[in-house]
């Protein structure tokens, strides 16, 4: 029998069959601490530096195990801190419980010390669930409630905690009379799949199309064999939303890879050129990418009633998974005689490899980031789990590196919040402490708040079974991304008050938390870089003198676009020969106007 609430709460969410919570200590939840140091590791208790970053840890506890991912922190300033991670993991529709503290009961509504109104404050992130405890006998049914809603709707949600509410004598079963509330534990995902007729209806479309594009994203995820049997009928180039990367290889021929401002010309190719468009589990939302109004038939498949018929009219809604949905649509599908859709867009997809690798090889100065991600995408070790933060790096991510089956990855799809590379990586060691790792950041995220996780990565990599978890640090001293879209969007030159960052060594701060640091600013040595960092016997930042100039632009430049680029240049842009020249050297200039 647990003796305090605290205790008792610990061991609900261990009947959850929750075994890791990320954290930080605070008087807030000094009750749930010693109860942490009672339970003897179970659930353990992951420091981190920052609660932010707990959040984090927890979404991405959450994206690489498909488990519910539980963070922790005091009352005030430790509960507001989490609050931009538990975005992410709503934004992303992941499964987060939060557990926060709050100071006192008696001393609420008296201006105490760190006391905030939390429940006002989790609201909104934690909309479908956040509630105060004020009495031992709901613990039981916050916890359960709180994990199954998350678990159910995929979302963050928040149990409060009063300190002295933590110290109080548990309550483990309610007494059996009105008012009391008896609730039980155990959550089984439902398979959801759309009537018959309807699929017969989707069927119909998919049948009649001649030129079919699919688009899929992280509701595909576990649907990899059914997405290429569809398309194999279909004869149809897939294109995938970001968080949907891993959804399919990139290694078949008629992955199209990336879309929008991140894409690929294969993927635009696709949805300009398509007659059909079948959505699966994306709700990518840039519409310029999609196909024209009219131009294209649509059907769409989405777990999420509320997320269907949004992004482009579709014709024929499904709601259901998208796994259970596509095998059930898959024999209503008649093979498409005719391959030369597909031939065109398998044809698009080899041209665009070829033309990725050129661009990875161009000079620069000194390191052409792209060169970077193209090496590392040739010594991806199998089962490797990557994670990439918000930045220039996310387009290297999205266009230049090519997974593999098996493989694992994410970022911040829907917030882009910078932040969560390193976190996510952390979080996919100790889901995963037998599996390698790789946190692709920029040194301006890495500077925002991933160097103080080196901390926790020192602290806790003796855990971890295989040592492989490489950060790389694109070194660029600029929030490059960002001063791309100043430019492009904004036609303003680069402000370099605003956009440049101070130099730091990276790898030397690496080595000075006991971690390796690998320094690279010549190209040819990158490959060995990657190779050294691979065989080390311990973490590793990779720290790549990379070049600002080279344009993280999309695929297919707007006219608009390319008019502030030049509007930039004519403004003054300090940096604005080089500019021009690296450009000339990526092609872009081909979509500048008057050409
Ligand atoms: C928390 C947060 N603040 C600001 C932004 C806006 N933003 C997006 S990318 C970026 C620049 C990132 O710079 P860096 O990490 O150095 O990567 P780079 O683009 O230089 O490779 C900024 C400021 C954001 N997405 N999230
Ligand atoms: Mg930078």
């Amino acid at each position: 029998m647990a003796e305090l609430v605290a205790d008792y709460l610990l061991s609900r969410l261990r009947e959850w069959g929750i075994h890791r919570i990320y954290g930080y200590p605070g008087d807030g939840i000094n009750a749930l601490m010693g109860a942490m140091d009672r339970a003897k590791g179970d659930p353990e208790f992951i420091q981190v530096r920052h609660e932010e970053m707990a959040a984090f840890m927890a979404c991405g506890h959450a994206k690489w195990t498909g488990e519910v991912g539980v963070c922790m922190a005091t009352s005030g300033p430790g509960a507001i801190h989490l609050l931009n991670g538990l975005y992410d993991a709503k934004l992303d529709h992941q499964p987060v419980v939060a557990i926060v503290g709050q100071q006192a009961q008696a001393a609420l509504g008296g201006n105490y010390q760190q006391e905030v109104d939390l429940q006002t404050l989790f609201k909104d992130v934690a909309h479908e669930y956040v509630h105060m405890a004020t009495e031992p006998g709901q613990i039981r049914h916050l916890v359960d409630r709180a994990v199954r809603i998350a678990l159910d709707q995929r979302t963050v949600t928040c149990i409060i905690v009063p300190n002295d509410l933590g110290e109080a004598k548990a309550v483990e079963q309610p007494p059996h009379e009105h008012g009391t509330i008896h609730s039980s534990v155990g959550y089984s995902r439902p398979v959801v799949f759309p009537a018959d007729e309807d699929l017969q209806r989707a069927a119909e479309v998919l049948n009649a199309g001649e030129k079919v594009a699919m688009l899929v994203g992280q509701g595909a995820l576990h649907a990899t064999d059914e997405v290429v049997e569809v398309a194999e009928l279909l004869g149809a180039g897939v294109a995938k939303a970001l968080l949907g990367k891993a959804a399919l290889p990139d290694d078949l021929p008629f992955v199209t890879g990336a879309i929008g401002l991140l894409g690929t010309k294969p993927s635009w190719d696709l949805m300009q050129g398509c007659d059909t468009l079948l959505m699966v589990g994306s709700s990518f939302p840039y519409s310029e990418f999609l196909p024209q109004e009219g131009k294209a038939r649509g059907v769409q498949i989405d777990l999420d009633g509320r997320m269907i018929g949004i992004r482009y009219p579709m014709e024929v809604n499904l709601v259901g998974d998208s796994k259970a949905t596509l095998a059930k649509l898959a024999p209503l599908l008649e093979r498409k005689s005719d391959r030369s859709w597909r031939e065109q867009i398998e044809d698009g997809v080899e041209k665009w490899w070829r033309l990725l690798e050129d661009r990875a090889m161009q000079n620069a100065d000194p390191v052409n980031p792209q060169r970077v991600f193209f090496e590392l995408s040739k010594r991806l070790p199998d089962g490797a789990i990557i994670s990439s933060d918000s930045g220039s790096a996310a387009n290297w991510y999205a266009r230049d590196v090519k997974l593999r089956r098996g493989m694992m990855a994410s970022l911040s799809g829907t917030l882009a919040t910078m932040g969560p590379g390193i976190p996510y990586a952390i979080a996919a060691k100790f889901t995963h402490p037998d599996r390698p790792a790789f946190a692709l950041v920029g040194d301006g995220a890495f500077q925002m708040n991933g160097m103080n996780e080196l901390i926790t990565i020192a602290k806790y990599r003796h855990l971890w079974t295989n040592q492989q978890l490489v950060i790389l640090v694109l070194h660029n001293d600029d929030l490059n991304q960002v001063t791309w879209e100043q430019r492009a969007m904004e036609g303003d030159p680069k402000y370099e008050g605003s956009q440049e960052i101070p130099d730091f060594p990276y790898a030397a701060y690496a080595e000075l938390v006991g971690l390796k640091g690998i320094k690279v600013d010549d190209p040819d040595l990158i490959g060995q870089a990657w190779d050294d960092a691979l065989a080390c016997d311990r973490p590793v930042v990779l720290e790549a003198i990379t070049d600002p100039e080279v344009p993280p632009l999309p695929p297919h430049i707007t006219i608009e676009q390319a008019k502030h680029f030049m509007k930039a240049i004519m403004a003054g842009d300090p940096n604005a020969r080089r500019m021009i020249r690296q450009s000339f050297a990526e092609k872009i200039v081909e979509f500048l106007p008057g050409r």
